[in-house]
């Protein structure tokens, strides 16, 4: 169905602006009309926009290379996250505008989504690469009411969301490497990036930026990028319809903040476990105040990443850049 799929697109790419009909397009794949029209409304799924005039036939006017509202729009199934969709080609963070209108009142799933942003932000002042028309740049902003304490286990729920997610519609099985990076074959394809604003100790608003590494060829980075980030592409060798990705993101990520809201940190907490590439290894915590080296034991219920070293000392670790020992 894909090489069916192909041939359509080569037909109307002999004749972009013309309608063709549906008889012709039977003609020249040789299968049935019913059968194109079946495969027009899988491309249609797919987030390609199609004319249909009647007595003249089918018309591209779109493709899916943008994630346009309307292309997450259509198929989703989620009851609130990503109802409300703010989009703009380039934009200097998702961030920053889903700032803005958390404090302004958007209502709680309110997305921010940009085709490319050219001040990408990570933790601690560095920079996210977000190339143009190539990966998930996503901000979702959150109205959970809990304790500015709890906020990184939303951190942590948003991995096991974007894990699920791709999971399911690339078929590939990512891993979580402790906060918030995504990794494939030990490279990083997703970051999370979790900011909030809050009055005395209760949480306004939080804001979990999503950058996600999906139809970028390796040359598509800066070399110094090259040897430690990936792409859904790169691991697979095929392009992906982001909006399907958003779409199956933002439903997991839905389903488990109900979970969450309702049962606690808990359930989300063991889906963590079993998806984290750090738990029962040796790993290397740099933090500000030192390194320490030992086997991570898991997560405490506030996100918190236990580390035993070789006395036999548990440590809480709050922060920290994790390493793998072997
Ligand atoms: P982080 O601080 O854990 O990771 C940032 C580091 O990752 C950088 O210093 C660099 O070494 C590396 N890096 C930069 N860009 C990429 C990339 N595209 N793929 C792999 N590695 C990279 C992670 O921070 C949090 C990132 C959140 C990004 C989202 S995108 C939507 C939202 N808007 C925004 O400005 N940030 C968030």
């Amino acid at each position: 169905s894909s090489d069916l799929r192909k041939k359509l697109l080569e037909v109307f790419t002999d004749k972009p602006d013309e309608y063709i009909s549906g008889q012709e397009l039977a003609d020249r794949l040789g299968c049935s009309r019913t059968a194109i029209w079946k495969h027009i409304e899988e491309m249609r799924k797919d987030g390609f926009t199609l004319e249909a005039v009647r007595k003249k036939g089918y018309r591209i006017t779109n493709s899916p290379k943008s994630i346009i509202p309307d292309e997450i729009r259509f198929g989703l199934k989620t009851k609130f996250l990503g109802r409300n969709i703010f989009y703009e080609e380039t934009v200097d963070s998702t961030q920053k505008i889903a700032q803005k209108l958390a404090y302004e009142g958007a209502e709680e799933g309110t997305i921010v989504l940009a085709e490319e942003q050219i001040g990408g932000r990570g933790r601690m002042d560095r920079s996210w690469h977000s190339p143009k028309y190539k990966g998930i740049w996503m901000s979702v902003l959150l109205r959970p009411n809990i304790p500015i304490m709890q906020a990184p286990q939303l951190t942590l729920l948003t991995a096991v969301a974007v894990v699920q997610g791709i999971e399911e519609v690339t078929g590939i099985q990512a891993q979580i490497k402790w906060p918030n990076d995504v990794l494939i074959n030990g490279k990083k394809v997703t970051g999370i990036l979790t900011e909030l604003q809050a009055d005395s100790d209760r949480i306004h608003s939080l804001i979990i930026g999503i950058g996600i590494n999906v139809n970028q060829h390796i040359e598509d980075y800066p070399e110094e990028l090259q040897n430690t980030a990936t792409s859904l592409f790169i691991e697979k060798k095929e392009d992906w319809n982001r909006a399907v990705i958003i779409q199956a993101i933002l439903l997991k990520m839905e389903k488990l903040y109900t979970i969450y809201l309702e049962n606690g940190f808990y359930p989300i907490k063991l889906l963590w476990e079993s998806y984290a590439l750090t738990i029962g290894t040796r790993i290397t915590a740099s933090t500000l105040t030192g390194k320490i080296v030992g086997k991570a034991l898991g997560i405490t219920d506030d996100g918190v990443l236990l580390v035993e070293d070789e006395q036999g000392t548990t440590h809480r670790i709050y922060s920290a850049d994790i390493s793998v020992t072997s």
